[in-house]
């Protein structure tokens, strides 16, 4: 039989342990927050836009834009229960980058092509630069519960062979 400080002292050895354990995955908690360890999540650059003054903005006409120096730039607009635009053609073998904002309620985009997952907030801007390699046809449907029409809520993106 262990006598009663002997228990203690093993109680309080656990208890130490459970202590140690809960503050590293405090810490490991915060790192993350800080490094944002958990890629393009919310895209970045972050950058906020007021979702009522979009019309002032790149977003009022959303689709694909060719700068002058050959960048490109897709904007794109999501509400209830649309995408804007609702196709998206974009040129293979070229970084692309894309913008998505949210107008209204939160909406969801994955698009397989690129690994590209975002939960889209009113006002704030996700930003992604990716380079699609094979042409193709591509539905993405939002994938966060936003209202009655959700689950017609699709874009399709086509990325075009160059000519
Ligand atoms: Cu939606």
């Amino acid at each position: 039989m262990l006598d009663h400080h002997t228990i203690e002292r093993y109680e309080l050895g656990w208890l130490v342990v459970a202590v140690v354990m809960v503050l590293l995955m405090f810490a490991g908690v915060i790192a993350s927050m800080i490094t944002e360890t958990v890629p393009g999540m919310f895209g970045s650059p972050a950058r906020y836009i007021n979702p009522t003054q979009l019309s002032q903005t790149e977003f009022a006409a959303p689709g694909l834009k060719v700068s002058p120096d050959g960048s490109v730039n897709a904007y794109m607009v999501a509400r209830a229960f649309q995408f804007q635009p609702s196709v998206l053609r974009v040129p293979a073998n070229t970084p692309v980058t894309l913008h998505f904002i949210a107008a209204d309620v939160i909406h969801g985009l994955m698009l397989g092509q690129g690994n590209v997952n975002a939960e889209l907030i009113p006002g704030h801007v996700a930003t992604f630069t990716r380079t699609f390699k094979s042409p193709g046809t591509f539905v993405s449907q939002c994938n966060e519960y936003c209202g009655s029409g959700h689950q017609t809520m699709s874009f399709t993106l086509i990325v075009e062979a160059p000519k």
